[in-house]
């Protein structure tokens, strides 16, 4: 088959990733079409797009999930493909198909990929199938707790009880001895139940204190299929990835290039086409265990990007458009360290509970080795309506000790008025000598939180607070008293009342609450 470029493409996603794509496809000379809700009406996405078509109010049922909308959407405005991001029906084999049923193309793997891939048994199936090496374990739902005690037996406690039917820790037990385990597996079958509706419940080997590593990995509808390295994913909290970083300080290059076969290898035996991700534990002694593969663009795809010097999400629209890869394995070797900090509307010094309301003030890092992936801007209404995740910072540099000072330079640099954010959790990680050692797992971020969520004690910041508190106060008395926020009659500046002091900001910069 030859390749032709689109011509038009519909962006079925917002925030973020969809600014992402419309920036690939803008510099591939491909026009875009942005879909909204109405509470996205006057997001960044909307206004970069060539075009952009209300899909309907805001909950992503009646929108940004409404796949038959969408397919019309873009056939009415002449776009040959979909790019679905990620989340919402980026891994809805439903949905690829409905696309391609549609004449369209899907920017993304074959729906026959995705289900393949899609539920964790059928995918630890066909790794077992293609040698890939997947955690000991049944997995089929035992059919009661005699059966999952003698396979626990079999291969030793600690075990860990799965939801067959999900992922996301729902529905996991960690089971330590014999007796613990039918109350276990009852209470997992109840987890899982409710989740999925499905009680059924599978036994592995428990892995202690593993890293969570994933391969890149992207294939070309002409049976090229490549890895882009790993990226190291292990600072997680409740199974939701807070910082990543490419290449991973526990992957040599021998271990580099033995996972990424691995990955290629269970990628070929799905019939992977497009850019996928293939999920690993590592454990302490270089073993690792198959856990997942997601079938779409991930969020931390720009580690990758910056360390491989590749653009993924170009090459997904230049995949899907019948482009021939024109590099080979040899060439991809990881250049330098990247770094990313998921920044998101929650506040570490309350729980991450969500953080809502309109961002005031945002000033954005830059300079040297420093990228932004961002769908906010001054004035944008952060509600509850989607997912917390605001933008991505991410910086690249040549070891890993910069990078870490890159991140703090630009954290620091890095102000968003008006919510509260996780920017200054990602200053403690960045401060934090357990970090900077590299020696971490998937434990360490849940055993560490209370430490590096404390409210700062040091005296300098609490001299600070007073004062910016003494500041905020004296402007809330005087507020009615000052001259007009632009011009006034004595010539000097007047103190502008429509934006916060610089001292209420700097207090807001070191997570000093002002109000
Ligand atoms: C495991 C494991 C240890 N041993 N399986 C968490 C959800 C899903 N991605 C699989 N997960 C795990 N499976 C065995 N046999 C530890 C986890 C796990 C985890 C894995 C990756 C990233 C973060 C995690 C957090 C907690 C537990």
């Amino acid at each position: 088959m030859s390749a032709r470029m689109f011509k038009k493409v519909l962006v079925a996603n917002r925030g973020e990733i969809a600014l992402r794509v419309i920036r690939a496809c803008q510099e591939l000379g491909v026009k875009t079409v942005a879909v909204y809700s109405e509470a996205d009406a006057s997001a960044p996405h909307v206004r970069e797009a060539d075009e952009a078509v209300l899909v309907g109010p805001p909950p992503s049922n009646q929108s940004y999930l409404v796949g038959e909308r969408l397919i019309e959407v873009a056939k009415r405005v002449g776009a040959e493909a979909i790019h679905p991001g990620y989340g919402f029906l980026s891994e809805r084999a439903w949905f690829a198909r409905a696309v391609r049923e549609a004449g369209l193309v899907f920017i993304g793997p074959p729906a026959e990929a995705i289900e393949a891939m899609g539920s964790k048994t059928a995918a630890r199936q066909l790794a077992i199938a293609a040698g890939v090496p997947v955690v000991p374990g049944n997995a089929e739902g035992v059919k009661d707790a005699d059966e999952a005690i003698a396979i626990a037996e079999a291969y030793g406690f600690p075990v860990l009880l799965k939801a067959a039917a999900g992922g996301g820790g729902k529905g996991m037990r960690v089971v330590r001895q014999r007796a613990e385990l039918a109350d276990a597996l009852a209470s997992a079958r109840r987890e899982a139940l409710n989740a999925f509706g499905d009680d059924a419940v599978y036994v592995e080997k428990y892995i202690e204190g593993p890293r969570h590593v994933e391969i890149q990995v992207l294939a070309d509808q002409h049976g090229n299929v490549l890895h882009l390295g790993e990226r190291e994913c292990s600072v997680q909290r409740r199974h939701q990835k807070m910082i990543e970083e490419a290449p991973s300080v526990a992957v040599t290059p021998e271990l580099r290039a033995r996972m990424g076969a691995t990955a290629v290898a269970a990628a070929k035996a799905a019939g992977y086409v497009n850019a996928g991700t293939c999920e690993f534990l590592l454990d302490r002694d270089g073993q690792y265990y198959f856990l997942e593969m997601n079938t779409r663009i991930q969020v931390e795809h720009p580690v990758t990007e910056l360390v491989m010097g590749i653009d993924l999400v170009q090459w997904q629209i230049r995949v899907a458009a019948g482009e021939v890869l024109p590099f080979d394995q040899r060439d991809l070797v990881p250049r330098g360290w990247a770094i990313e900090c998921r920044i998101t509307s929650e506040d570490p010094s309350n729980g991450f509970l969500p953080s809502t309301g309109r961002v005031e003030y945002l000033h954005l890092p830059s300079g040297p080795g420093v990228r932004w992936d961002g769908g906010i801007e001054a004035g944008s209404d952060v509600g509850l309506h989607y997912d917390p995740m605001l933008a991505k910072l991410i910086v690249h540099a040549p070891t890993r000790p910069l990078a870490i000072a890159r991140m703090r330079r630009a954290l620091h640099e890095l102000t968003i008025d008006g919510i509260e954010t996780s920017r200054n959790f990602h200053l403690r990680v960045m401060d934090d000598p357990e970090f900077q050692s590299g020696d971490i797992s998937i434990q360490w971020l849940e055993q560490r939180l209370s430490s590096l969520t404390a409210p700062t004690t040091d005296r300098e910041t609490l001299t600070l607070a007073a004062i910016a508190a003494a500041l905020v106060a004296h402007e809330e008395r005087t507020a009615g008293r000052v001259a007009p926020a632009v011009e006034n009659n004595s010539g000097s500046p007047a103190m502008r009342t429509d934006v916060p002091s610089g001292w209420a900001v700097l207090a807001r910069r070191e997570g000093l609450r002002t109000s």
